[in-house]
């Protein structure tokens, strides 16, 4: 491929006031701060069409109930979901177990229509309800020394036939690094449509990140650590080579088996052409300064 991406923005102050100056950014793109859903800076032209909750709900990727796409629909209601807590641990003022309300104590959920990229070159369309993760951070009180945020997936191995057959290491595990988990595009989601998350989509709170590959986005969270070095992620740890720790969509950044250049959408049918790819998943205006300082090659 020809042309590549290069970051062509200034230095970035990953700061605390640069966290906040872009969280302005894209709070003033929305026009009325706050209302209506996000939809990032490219779909403020291309109003997004989501895809349906059949769609959404019976296409997964969710390995603790199988790796076939139609195995979290068929096995996921096994997951117990009685009595969930979040432990919450590390560099945080306010550690221990938290249930879901308590987690999000105070904060109200909304609704963001976000592009959902799969690194293997599949995207929907989904309308998330959920909170800023930034919100749930401030309520733990992030301390100084933190640098990323960690997450782990429930393992219930008498609910998860994935899990009994050890398809890939488990727990699942995810993390970003802290002004990513702080950016006002990176989601707790709670549900979908308005329903609570179905178990198959990641019940009851997942994480949505929706410039990153899909397998960033971990389902079912019953911890979150505020660490100080970047943490193990399972799709990294399984494979280094082909899952970068950022795995930021990257239509310039083939996989080594596949190129990244476009993708098939879920529900376009059969003949549907592949659309093109978009930098950060169309996300580019809000999140690149991000990565000012990166080579995106060498650091996907
Ligand atoms: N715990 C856990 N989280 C996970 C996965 C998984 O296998 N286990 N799959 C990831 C991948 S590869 C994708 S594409 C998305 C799929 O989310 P969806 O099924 O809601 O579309 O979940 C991500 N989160
Ligand atoms: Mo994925």
């Amino acid at each position: 491929m020809a042309h590549r991406w290069t970051n062509k923005l200034g230095a970035a102050d990953v700061t605390p006031k640069g966290i906040w100056m872009n969280r302005r950014k894209v709070l003033a793109g929305l026009g009325a701060a706050g209302l209506g859903p996000i939809g990032g800076s490219a779909a403020a032209q291309e109003a997004l069409e989501p895809n349906s909750f059949e769609d959404i709900t019976s296409y997964n990727n969710f390995y603790e109930f199988g790796t076939g796409k139609n195995d979290p629909a068929r096995n996921a209601h096994a997951l117990d979901l009685s009595d969930w807590t979040i432990e919450v641990d590390g560099l945080v003022d306010n550690p221990g177990r938290y249930s879901l309300a308590e987690l999000m104590d105070g904060l109200e959920t909304e609704e963001r229509i976000y592009r959902f990229r799969c690194v293997e070159a599949w995207s929907m369309v989904v309308p998330w309800n959920g909170v800023e993760l930034a919100d749930i951070l401030a309520l733990l009180g992030v301390q100084e020394s933190a640098r990323y945020v960690a997450f782990e997936t429930a393992v219930q191995p008498d609910n998860m036939p994935g899990v009994r057959r050890r398809v890939i290491p488990f727990p699942y595990v995810e993390g970003l690094r802290l002004d990513e988990a702080m950016h006002p595009l990176t989601l707790i989601a709670t549900g979908i449509y308005g329903e609570p998350m179905p178990r198959q989509n990641g019940a009851p709170l997942r994480l949505v990140v929706p410039w990153k590959y899909g397998f960033k986005s971990i389902k079912s969270i019953v911890r979150i650590s505020l660490v100080a070095e970047e943490p193990p992620a399972t799709w990294n740890i399984i494979n280094p080579r082909e899952y970068g720790f950022y795995s930021n969509v990257n239509p310039y950044v083939d996989h080594p088996r596949w190129s990244q250049a476009s993708e098939r959408e879920i529900g376009g049918g059969l003949f549907a052409s592949r659309k093109p790819t978009l930098m950060f998943n169309g996300y580019e205006e809000e999140v690149a300064s991000l990565y000012a300082y990166m080579n995106l090659e060498e650091q996907f």
